[in-house]
């Protein structure tokens, strides 16, 4: 039997290979050789609305899934509007391959029609890239972009195909295996290292876990669970680790960093040995680089060299897998248990003691009114409704803060966030990614009012394939991340921060055939919630909050975790 097809098919048949059902994309001049290759092919493609959503999309459908998402544009725009989302995945350290379309390869340098150098701008927003100069690399470059991805820090790969390569016929070999030489990863960790950090984990005193998104793109939960039970120590995970350990766990503590609890950054602060297992000590975590843990030993397991000393310097450094590594270190944790485990038992019992303290001390708890929507009442009613099992995404803002701090999540893989970038307009087009991937789940798209206006056009994507995604927007009229840091550290001068003219949700859903619906007060939540969970299909939520509260705790930027603010400024008594 004859293989021999066209660039385009041939690309196909690796996607297909690759266990890819779905790609996210926007057609082009450049690429209607590979659109009308789809055309009668069984690949499911999802008509976006932006080419910067298909990379978010497909990022949603990685995050859900642990596989890796795909995401194709045409030449020039089509490929610039896909930055962003390629830098969101190599911050976020997400499998994703992005297809472009590239000018014919004789018009490659002649500022041709929609021609952009693709290939250098996505060099620095990609773990790897490739301009295909031939249908006979197709296949080998196609295969290499996948395993790229996927393995080791996960990350984007970005392939240009030129337009007469989609065009070409050639001949289709199975690409059985990849030989890479100057791409090492190292999954198993050091022996002798992991010996030693069992060894340091029963030595410590004060041992603390800071947990972050390796553990979850190394499929880690199941063993970090069974290392902070058989240890018993305290664990915090990073907005991108979230459910990596049950929110229910007794020993999980909260998010740290910036907006996490009282008890997560003095925990990290005053521990003795901070066991970081797949983090990259991103000043949002840290604070004050130089305060940060100052007391402690630090052990850091990662997949990425890169990672182990960028930051800080650990004492102990572990290259590995965090699956692999952590089930070693388990096991040595076990062999030596009999002779170690009883040594620091009541030093550590008094460490436990003085979690649970901090933690009565300053509780989170979500600040709920009888006059008004505060937004910390509609997350905890996410949470109520979401009971640790749905998928949640967002946008960036305030509402993502408090979303960390009050949903649960019972699982990795729920919570599906712009972490390192910071991306706003993430949170629709993730959903969507999401909901494809996960059918079977519920998926909040929980939006702020400016994030929102910034993916209204994927409602178009969402109406069109009926996707039930809950739409739930945090109304609270203003950029409220930006207002909130005008409020406290710009003497309260609101500039560009309000946002006026907001669409009549209603008229909007109406538009796009999505149910819609704009909530004021409290007793309304609740049931109005409900009602969209209730609803089959897609619905648009828009909750009018509080619009002046501010999401504390809060670290100044700069400051050290222990340095964190608790709440709003108290009004100083004026002496009579
Ligand atoms: C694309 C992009 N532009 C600008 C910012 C800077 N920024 C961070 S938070 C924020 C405000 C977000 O407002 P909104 O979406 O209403 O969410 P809220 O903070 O009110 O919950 C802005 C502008 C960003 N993160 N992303």
């Amino acid at each position: 039997m004859s293989n021999l097809m066209s660039g385009a098919k041939m690309l196909l048949e690796c996607l297909v290979r690759e266990g890819v059902d779905c790609i996210f994309g926007y057609p082009g001049g450049v690429t209607l050789p590979l659109y009308d290759a789809l055309y009668d092919h069984p690949l499911r493609h999802v008509l976006v609305r932006h080419e910067q959503n298909a990379a978010f999309a497909a990022e949603g459908y990685a995050r859900a899934t642990g596989r890796v998402g795909v995401c194709c544009a045409t030449s020039g725009p089509g490929s610039t509007n896909l930055v962003t989302g390629l830098v969101n995945a190599m911050m976020d350290s997400i499998p994703l391959v992005a297809l472009t379309g590239q000018v014919h390869s004789k018009l490659i340098g002649s500022d041709a029609f929609q021609e952009a150098d693709t290939f250098g701008i996505s060099r620095s927003c990609t773990k790897h890239n490739y301009l295909v100069k031939s249908i006979s690399d197709l296949p080998g470059i196609l295969h290499e972009a996948f395993y790229i991805a996927a393995t080791g820090r996960p990350g984007p790969v970005l392939v240009d195909i030129p337009k007469d390569v989609f065009q070409a016929q050639g001949h289709y070999a199975p690409v059985s295996s990849i030989h890479l030489p100057g791409y090492k990863v190292y999954t198993e960790g050091h022996t002798g290292q992991i010996r030693r950090a069992a060894q340091m984990i029963w030595e410590a005193q004060r041992p603390f876990v800071y947990a972050g998104g390796g553990i979850i793109s190394s499929g880690a939960s199941e063993e970090l669970r069974q290392f902070v039970e058989f240890v018993d120590v305290p664990a915090v995970c990073t907005l991108m680790g979230l459910g990596a350990l049950p929110s229910r766990h007794p020993n999980f503590i909260s998010m740290p960093g910036m907006h996490g609890s009282y008890a997560a950054n003095m925990g990290m602060s005053r521990c003795d040995l901070l066991i970081a297992l797949g983090v990259r000590f991103d000043d949002r975590v840290t604070g004050l680089l130089s305060a940060f843990a100052a007391h402690a030993k630090v052990i850091h397991v990662d997949i990425d060299p890169a990672e182990i000393g960028k930051n800080r310097v650990p004492d102990l450094p572990i290259v590995g897998d965090a699956r692999r590594v952590l089930g070693k270190i388990l096991k040595v944790l076990q062999e030596l248990a009999p002779a170690e485990a009883p040594r620091n038992a009541a030093p550590r019992k008094a460490w436990w003691r003085q979690i649970r303290a901090w933690q009565q001390e300053h509780p989170l708890l979500p600040a709920i009114s009888s006059s008004e929507i505060k937004p910390q009442h509609l997350v905890a009613e996410i949470d109520r409704i979401s009971n640790g099992r749905a998928v949640v995404t967002s946008d960036v803002g305030q509402h993502q803060m408090w979303a960390c701090q009050f949903i649960r999540f019972d699982e990795p893989r729920l919570w599906i966030s712009s972490g390192g970038l910071g991306s706003m307009g993430f949170g629709l087009p993730a959903a969507v990614g999401a909901q494809f991937a996960r059918p079977d789940k519920l998926v909040f798209a929980l939006v702020g009012d400016g994030g929102f206006q910034m993916s209204i056009p994927e409602l178009a994507t969402i109406a069109s394939h009926a996707l039930p995604i809950k739409i739930v927007i945090m109304n609270n009229g203003y950029l409220g991340m930006v207002r909130q840091w005008q409020d406290l550290f710009y003497n309260n001068r609101l500039c560009g921060v309000e946002l006026e003219c907001f669409p009549d949700i209603e008229k909007l859903g109406a538009a796009y055939g999505i149910p819609g619906r704009v909530i004021r007060r409290p007793e309304e939540l609740s049931p109005a919630l409900n009602e969209a969970v209730r609803e089959p299909g897609p619905y648009l939520l828009s909750v009018k909050v509080s619009p002046f509260e501010n999401v504390y705790p809060m670290v100044p930027s700069g400051a050290a975790v222990s340095e964190m603010v608790l709440g709003p400024p108290q009004p100083v008594a004026v002496p009579k």
